[in-house]
Protein backbone atom coordinates (compact mmCIF):
# COMPACT_ATOMS: atom_id res chain seq x y z
CA UNK A 1 0.00 0.00 0.00
CA UNK A 2 1.58 3.14 -1.25
CA UNK A 3 0.98 6.00 1.38
CA UNK A 4 2.17 9.64 1.58
CA UNK A 5 5.08 8.27 3.89
CA UNK A 6 6.45 7.61 0.05
CA UNK A 7 5.98 11.12 -0.89
CA UNK A 8 9.44 12.58 0.24
CA UNK A 9 10.74 10.90 -3.86
CA UNK A 10 9.43 14.06 -4.39
CA UNK A 11 12.73 15.40 -2.45
CA UNK A 12 15.26 13.20 -4.60
CA UNK A 13 13.60 14.89 -7.49
CA UNK A 14 14.92 17.93 -6.82
CA UNK A 15 18.52 16.26 -5.61
CA UNK A 16 18.54 14.86 -8.77
CA UNK A 17 18.31 18.20 -10.31
CA UNK A 18 21.71 18.61 -8.77
CA UNK A 19 23.27 15.68 -10.00
CA UNK A 20 22.20 16.77 -13.50
CA UNK A 21 23.01 20.20 -12.93
CA UNK A 22 25.13 21.95 -15.40
CA UNK A 23 27.19 24.96 -14.01
CA UNK A 24 24.53 27.64 -13.40
CA UNK A 25 25.07 30.14 -16.31
CA UNK A 26 22.74 33.11 -16.25
CA UNK A 27 23.06 35.06 -19.71
CA UNK A 28 23.16 31.93 -21.35
CA UNK A 29 19.67 29.96 -22.71
CA UNK A 30 18.10 28.32 -19.54
CA UNK A 31 16.52 25.29 -21.25
CA UNK A 32 15.29 21.59 -20.34
CA UNK A 33 18.15 21.00 -18.36
CA UNK A 34 17.23 23.08 -15.45
CA UNK A 35 13.95 22.88 -15.06
CA UNK A 36 12.87 20.72 -12.55
CA UNK A 37 11.26 17.14 -13.76
CA UNK A 38 9.02 16.41 -11.15
CA UNK A 39 8.17 13.07 -12.41
CA UNK A 40 11.21 10.96 -13.03
CA UNK A 41 13.02 8.30 -11.15
CA UNK A 42 9.95 6.57 -9.82
CA UNK A 43 11.77 3.85 -9.35
CA UNK A 44 13.82 4.93 -6.58
CA UNK A 45 10.51 5.45 -4.39
CA UNK A 46 11.42 2.38 -1.70
CA UNK A 47 14.83 4.24 -1.19
CA UNK A 48 13.41 7.69 0.10
CA UNK A 49 13.54 8.56 3.32
CA UNK A 50 10.61 7.97 5.03
CA UNK A 51 10.60 11.42 7.25
CA UNK A 52 11.46 14.77 6.68
CA UNK A 53 14.35 16.19 9.32
CA UNK A 54 14.32 19.21 10.86
CA UNK A 55 17.35 21.89 11.34
CA UNK A 56 18.03 19.97 14.80
CA UNK A 57 18.13 16.54 12.96
CA UNK A 58 15.15 15.72 14.62
CA UNK A 59 12.88 13.31 12.49
CA UNK A 60 9.52 15.16 12.51
CA UNK A 61 7.77 11.54 11.58
CA UNK A 62 6.28 10.71 8.01
CA UNK A 63 4.26 12.45 5.47
CA UNK A 64 1.27 10.48 6.62
CA UNK A 65 1.16 10.97 10.10
CA UNK A 66 1.18 14.82 9.35
CA UNK A 67 -2.13 14.01 7.64
CA UNK A 68 -3.72 12.17 10.59
CA UNK A 69 -6.11 14.91 11.29
CA UNK A 70 -7.54 14.51 7.68
CA UNK A 71 -7.10 10.61 7.29
CA UNK A 72 -9.06 10.45 10.30
CA UNK A 73 -12.06 11.75 9.70
CA UNK A 74 -12.65 10.56 6.21
CA UNK A 75 -11.18 6.99 6.92
CA UNK A 76 -13.83 7.30 9.76
CA UNK A 77 -16.70 7.70 7.55
CA UNK A 78 -15.30 5.69 4.41
CA UNK A 79 -15.61 2.17 6.94
CA UNK A 80 -19.38 1.75 6.51
CA UNK A 81 -18.95 2.02 2.30
CA UNK A 82 -16.10 -0.13 2.79
CA UNK A 83 -17.85 -2.95 4.64
CA UNK A 84 -21.45 -2.36 3.00
CA UNK A 85 -22.88 -3.38 -0.19
CA UNK A 86 -23.70 -0.21 -2.92
CA UNK A 87 -26.43 0.61 -2.76
CA UNK A 88 -28.66 4.21 -2.64
CA UNK A 89 -27.57 4.93 1.22
CA UNK A 90 -23.88 4.55 0.01
CA UNK A 91 -24.25 6.80 -2.47
CA UNK A 92 -25.21 9.69 -0.46
CA UNK A 93 -23.05 8.97 2.38
CA UNK A 94 -20.29 9.00 -0.35
CA UNK A 95 -21.45 12.55 -1.42
CA UNK A 96 -21.23 13.34 2.50
CA UNK A 97 -17.78 12.51 3.41
CA UNK A 98 -16.21 14.05 -0.14
CA UNK A 99 -18.36 17.59 0.37
CA UNK A 100 -16.98 16.87 4.17
CA UNK A 101 -13.36 16.42 2.79
CA UNK A 102 -13.87 19.74 1.01
CA UNK A 103 -14.00 18.35 -2.67
CA UNK A 104 -16.61 20.81 -3.17
CA UNK A 105 -20.01 19.83 -4.50
CA UNK A 106 -19.79 20.63 -8.19
CA UNK A 107 -16.35 18.16 -8.06
CA UNK A 108 -17.90 15.98 -5.55
CA UNK A 109 -21.27 15.67 -7.74
CA UNK A 110 -18.76 15.60 -11.05
CA UNK A 111 -16.86 12.67 -9.35
CA UNK A 112 -19.91 10.77 -8.00
CA UNK A 113 -21.91 10.81 -11.27
CA UNK A 114 -18.84 8.98 -13.28
CA UNK A 115 -18.17 6.42 -10.16
CA UNK A 116 -21.80 5.51 -10.78
CA UNK A 117 -21.35 4.94 -14.73
CA UNK A 118 -18.44 3.15 -13.93
CA UNK A 119 -20.25 1.04 -11.05
CA UNK A 120 -23.21 0.07 -13.81
CA UNK A 121 -20.85 -1.07 -16.40
CA UNK A 122 -18.42 -2.94 -14.04
CA UNK A 123 -21.47 -4.26 -11.86
CA UNK A 124 -19.27 -3.17 -8.77
CA UNK A 125 -21.58 -4.40 -6.09
CA UNK A 126 -19.34 -4.02 -3.24
CA UNK A 127 -18.08 -0.99 -1.39
CA UNK A 128 -14.71 -1.98 -1.41
CA UNK A 129 -14.39 -1.91 -4.87
CA UNK A 130 -16.32 0.90 -5.63
CA UNK A 131 -13.97 2.88 -3.32
CA UNK A 132 -10.67 1.37 -5.44
CA UNK A 133 -12.63 2.26 -7.89
CA UNK A 134 -12.76 6.24 -6.53
CA UNK A 135 -9.10 6.19 -5.88
CA UNK A 136 -8.22 4.89 -9.54
CA UNK A 137 -10.76 8.03 -10.66
CA UNK A 138 -9.04 10.50 -8.25
CA UNK A 139 -5.41 9.98 -8.89
CA UNK A 140 -6.72 9.78 -12.94
CA UNK A 141 -8.01 13.13 -12.76
CA UNK A 142 -5.07 14.55 -10.49
CA UNK A 143 -2.58 13.53 -13.36
CA UNK A 144 -1.29 16.42 -14.95
CA UNK A 145 2.48 18.61 -15.42
CA UNK A 146 3.27 20.09 -11.98
CA UNK A 147 7.19 20.73 -12.48
CA UNK A 148 8.29 24.20 -11.62
CA UNK A 149 9.94 26.05 -14.27
CA UNK A 150 13.46 27.60 -14.11
CA UNK A 151 13.06 28.45 -17.60
CA UNK A 152 14.70 32.04 -18.79
CA UNK A 153 16.17 33.13 -21.85
CA UNK A 154 18.75 34.30 -22.55
CA UNK A 155 20.10 37.76 -20.33
CA UNK A 156 17.03 36.75 -17.80
CA UNK A 157 16.99 35.66 -14.39
CA UNK A 158 13.90 33.69 -13.77
CA UNK A 159 11.64 34.99 -10.99
CA UNK A 160 9.07 33.00 -8.75
CA UNK A 161 6.42 35.09 -7.83
CA UNK A 162 4.73 34.05 -3.94
CA UNK A 163 1.07 35.32 -3.95
CA UNK A 164 -1.75 35.11 -1.44
CA UNK A 165 -4.25 36.58 0.95
CA UNK A 166 -2.82 37.46 4.16
CA UNK A 167 -1.05 34.77 6.29
CA UNK A 168 -1.57 32.06 4.58
CA UNK A 169 2.20 30.93 4.24
CA UNK A 170 3.86 32.69 1.77
CA UNK A 171 7.13 33.54 3.23
CA UNK A 172 7.31 30.43 4.92
CA UNK A 173 6.99 29.18 1.88
CA UNK A 174 9.33 30.61 -0.11
CA UNK A 175 11.88 29.97 3.35
CA UNK A 176 10.77 25.87 2.41
CA UNK A 177 11.70 26.49 -1.08
CA UNK A 178 14.91 28.11 -0.92
CA UNK A 179 16.03 25.72 1.44
CA UNK A 180 15.25 22.98 -0.74
CA UNK A 181 17.12 24.90 -4.16
CA UNK A 182 20.05 25.46 -2.06
CA UNK A 183 20.37 22.36 -0.65
CA UNK A 184 20.42 21.31 -4.69
CA UNK A 185 23.38 23.37 -5.37
CA UNK A 186 21.43 26.38 -6.75
CA UNK A 187 22.29 30.31 -6.16
CA UNK A 188 19.13 31.57 -4.89
CA UNK A 189 17.83 35.06 -3.91
CA UNK A 190 14.85 36.14 -1.55
CA UNK A 191 13.50 39.51 -2.47
CA UNK A 192 11.61 40.97 0.37
CA UNK A 193 8.46 42.52 -2.08
CA UNK A 194 6.07 42.94 1.30
CA UNK A 195 7.31 46.38 2.08
CA UNK A 196 4.19 46.66 3.94
CA UNK A 197 5.96 46.11 7.39
CA UNK A 198 9.33 46.31 8.24
CA UNK A 199 8.94 42.49 10.09
CA UNK A 200 8.15 41.26 6.72
CA UNK A 201 11.31 41.70 5.46
CA UNK A 202 13.56 40.33 8.72
CA UNK A 203 11.26 37.46 8.30
CA UNK A 204 12.29 36.95 5.15
CA UNK A 205 15.96 37.41 5.83
CA UNK A 206 15.86 34.93 8.55
CA UNK A 207 15.04 32.36 5.94
CA UNK A 208 17.27 33.29 3.78
CA UNK A 209 20.19 33.63 6.60
CA UNK A 210 19.35 29.91 7.09
CA UNK A 211 19.93 28.55 4.38
CA UNK A 212 22.81 31.07 3.00
CA UNK A 213 20.39 32.66 -0.24
CA UNK A 214 21.17 35.87 -1.25
CA UNK A 215 18.74 38.58 -0.16
CA UNK A 216 17.55 41.73 -1.46
CA UNK A 217 15.11 44.24 0.66
CA UNK A 218 13.93 47.84 -0.14
CA UNK A 219 12.53 50.29 2.74
CA UNK A 220 9.67 50.40 4.80
CA UNK A 221 6.89 51.38 2.38
CA UNK A 222 8.70 51.35 -0.72
CA UNK A 223 7.18 50.60 -4.00
CA UNK A 224 7.12 46.28 -4.01
CA UNK A 225 7.79 46.43 -7.83
CA UNK A 226 10.76 48.65 -8.14
CA UNK A 227 12.39 46.30 -4.95
CA UNK A 228 11.76 43.23 -7.05
CA UNK A 229 12.92 44.72 -10.35
CA UNK A 230 16.33 45.92 -8.53
CA UNK A 231 16.53 42.07 -6.71
CA UNK A 232 16.31 40.74 -10.32
CA UNK A 233 18.93 43.06 -11.18
CA UNK A 234 21.18 42.03 -8.17
CA UNK A 235 20.63 38.65 -9.09
CA UNK A 236 21.87 38.82 -13.05
CA UNK A 237 25.06 40.69 -11.23
CA UNK A 238 25.51 37.36 -8.64
CA UNK A 239 24.73 34.74 -10.73
CA UNK A 240 21.92 33.84 -9.20
CA UNK A 241 19.79 31.18 -10.61
CA UNK A 242 16.47 32.05 -9.54
CA UNK A 243 14.99 35.22 -7.52
CA UNK A 244 12.27 33.65 -5.16
CA UNK A 245 9.92 37.07 -4.70
CA UNK A 246 8.32 37.15 -1.59
CA UNK A 247 4.36 39.93 -1.79
CA UNK A 248 2.48 41.22 0.47
CA UNK A 249 -0.44 39.32 1.74
CA UNK A 250 -3.89 41.13 0.31
CA UNK A 251 -7.53 40.28 0.12
CA UNK A 252 -8.43 39.00 -3.07
CA UNK A 253 -11.62 41.24 -3.20
CA UNK A 254 -9.55 44.64 -3.00
CA UNK A 255 -9.69 45.73 -6.59
CA UNK A 256 -6.07 48.36 -5.80
CA UNK A 257 -4.30 46.03 -4.28
CA UNK A 258 -4.71 43.26 -7.26
CA UNK A 259 -4.05 46.06 -9.15
CA UNK A 260 -1.02 46.97 -7.72
CA UNK A 261 -0.23 43.28 -7.68
CA UNK A 262 -0.57 43.12 -11.22
CA UNK A 263 1.92 45.65 -11.77
CA UNK A 264 4.49 43.94 -9.71
CA UNK A 265 4.07 41.20 -11.99
CA UNK A 266 4.70 43.36 -15.01
CA UNK A 267 8.24 44.96 -13.73
CA UNK A 268 9.44 41.54 -12.77
CA UNK A 269 8.54 40.60 -15.95
CA UNK A 270 11.11 42.89 -17.58
CA UNK A 271 14.64 42.32 -17.94
CA UNK A 272 16.78 41.33 -16.62
CA UNK A 273 13.81 39.59 -14.47
CA UNK A 274 11.85 37.11 -16.06
CA UNK A 275 8.63 35.74 -14.28
CA UNK A 276 8.56 32.09 -14.98
CA UNK A 277 6.08 30.85 -11.67
CA UNK A 278 3.41 32.80 -10.47
CA UNK A 279 2.78 30.43 -7.49
CA UNK A 280 -0.38 31.33 -5.52
CA UNK A 281 -0.46 30.11 -1.94
CA UNK A 282 -3.67 28.84 0.38
CA UNK A 283 -3.95 27.72 3.26
CA UNK A 284 -5.61 24.12 2.91
CA UNK A 285 -7.83 24.95 6.84
CA UNK A 286 -9.56 27.29 4.92
CA UNK A 287 -11.39 25.64 2.79
CA UNK A 288 -14.04 26.51 -0.26
CA UNK A 289 -12.76 30.64 -0.05
CA UNK A 290 -9.38 29.49 -1.13
CA UNK A 291 -11.23 28.49 -4.41
CA UNK A 292 -12.57 32.34 -4.88
CA UNK A 293 -9.08 33.21 -3.74
CA UNK A 294 -7.80 31.31 -6.52
CA UNK A 295 -10.45 33.23 -9.42
CA UNK A 296 -9.35 36.61 -8.27
CA UNK A 297 -5.59 36.23 -8.49
CA UNK A 298 -5.41 34.12 -11.19
CA UNK A 299 -7.33 36.35 -13.29
CA UNK A 300 -5.14 39.61 -11.86
CA UNK A 301 -1.54 38.26 -12.36
CA UNK A 302 -2.07 34.52 -14.03
CA UNK A 303 -1.03 31.99 -11.48
CA UNK A 304 0.92 29.20 -12.99
CA UNK A 305 0.60 26.83 -9.95
CA UNK A 306 -0.46 26.44 -6.22
CA UNK A 307 1.40 25.68 -3.01
CA UNK A 308 -0.97 24.50 -0.52
CA UNK A 309 0.10 25.17 2.95
CA UNK A 310 -0.74 23.24 6.72
CA UNK A 311 -2.44 20.64 5.35
CA UNK A 312 -0.86 19.08 8.74
CA UNK A 313 -3.44 21.30 10.34
CA UNK A 314 -6.41 20.53 8.36
CA UNK A 315 -8.92 17.91 8.85
CA UNK A 316 -9.78 18.28 5.16
CA UNK A 317 -7.38 17.99 2.44
CA UNK A 318 -10.52 17.62 -0.67
CA UNK A 319 -9.37 21.06 -1.94
CA UNK A 320 -6.88 20.18 -4.24
CA UNK A 321 -9.82 18.44 -6.41
CA UNK A 322 -11.50 21.45 -6.34
CA UNK A 323 -8.35 23.59 -7.25
CA UNK A 324 -7.86 21.50 -10.19
CA UNK A 325 -10.59 20.84 -11.77
CA UNK A 326 -12.42 23.77 -11.28
CA UNK A 327 -9.61 26.42 -11.59
CA UNK A 328 -7.46 23.92 -14.03
CA UNK A 329 -4.61 24.78 -11.64
CA UNK A 330 -1.99 22.42 -11.04
CA UNK A 331 -0.89 22.20 -6.99
CA UNK A 332 2.51 21.96 -7.24
CA UNK A 333 3.84 22.05 -3.51
CA UNK A 334 2.29 21.53 -0.13
CA UNK A 335 3.48 22.13 3.45
CA UNK A 336 2.94 20.08 6.10
CA UNK A 337 4.29 21.98 9.14
CA UNK A 338 6.54 24.66 9.83
CA UNK A 339 10.46 23.83 9.55
CA UNK A 340 12.09 24.85 6.70
CA UNK A 341 11.38 20.53 5.59
CA UNK A 342 8.03 20.11 5.65
CA UNK A 343 7.42 21.03 2.34
CA UNK A 344 6.54 18.23 -0.33
CA UNK A 345 5.78 17.85 -4.20
CA UNK A 346 2.31 17.34 -4.98
CA UNK A 347 1.96 13.42 -5.41
CA UNK A 348 -1.61 12.12 -6.60
CA UNK A 349 -0.78 8.74 -6.29
CA UNK A 350 0.38 9.37 -2.49
CA UNK A 351 -2.07 11.73 -1.67
CA UNK A 352 -4.71 9.63 -2.49
CA UNK A 353 -3.44 6.70 -0.82
CA UNK A 354 -2.64 8.41 1.81
CA UNK A 355 -6.66 10.20 2.22
CA UNK A 356 -9.02 7.35 0.98
CA UNK A 357 -6.86 4.49 1.50
CA UNK A 358 -7.97 1.53 3.80
CA UNK A 359 -5.44 0.75 6.82
N1 LIG B 1 1.30 23.99 10.40
C1 LIG B 1 1.74 24.73 9.39
N2 LIG B 1 1.96 26.04 9.57
C2 LIG B 1 2.41 26.77 8.53
C3 LIG B 1 2.65 26.19 7.25
N3 LIG B 1 3.07 27.18 6.43
C4 LIG B 1 3.12 28.31 7.16
N4 LIG B 1 2.71 28.08 8.42
C5 LIG B 1 2.58 29.05 9.53
O1 LIG B 1 1.61 30.04 9.18
C6 LIG B 1 1.93 31.29 9.77
C7 LIG B 1 1.93 32.39 8.72
O2 LIG B 1 3.00 32.13 7.83
P1 LIG B 1 3.69 33.28 6.96
O3 LIG B 1 4.68 32.62 6.10
O4 LIG B 1 4.13 34.41 7.80
O5 LIG B 1 2.43 33.73 6.10
P2 LIG B 1 2.38 34.91 5.01
O6 LIG B 1 1.43 34.46 3.95
O7 LIG B 1 3.72 35.28 4.58
O8 LIG B 1 1.71 36.05 5.89
P3 LIG B 1 1.60 37.64 5.53
O9 LIG B 1 2.92 38.05 5.00
O10 LIG B 1 1.28 38.28 6.84
O11 LIG B 1 0.48 37.77 4.54
C8 LIG B 1 3.28 31.09 10.46
O12 LIG B 1 3.06 30.86 11.81
C9 LIG B 1 3.84 29.84 9.77
O13 LIG B 1 4.73 29.15 10.59
C10 LIG B 1 2.38 24.77 7.09
O14 LIG B 1 2.52 24.18 6.02
N5 LIG B 1 1.93 24.10 8.19
MG1 LIG C 1 4.70 37.12 4.59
Amino acid sequence: MLSLALLPWAHRTWTNSQRSRRTPSIGTELEEDRAFEHFDDRDDVHEMRETSVHEEGVPSGSMRERLSKARGMISARLSGIRGGPVNSSMWEELEEVLILADVGVDTTLDLVNRLQDRAEAEKLEKGTDLLEALKAQMKNDLSRDRELSLTASKGTVPVWLFVGVNGVGKTTSIGKVARRLTDDGLNVLLAAGDTFRAAAAEQLEKWANNCGADFVRGSEGADPSSVIYDAAEAALAREVDVVLADTAGRLHNKVNLMEELAKVRRVADREPGQVSEVLLVIDATTGQNGLSQAKEFTEAVGVTGVVLTKLDGSAKGGIVFAVERELDLPVKLVGLGEGDLDLVDFDPESFVEALFGDD
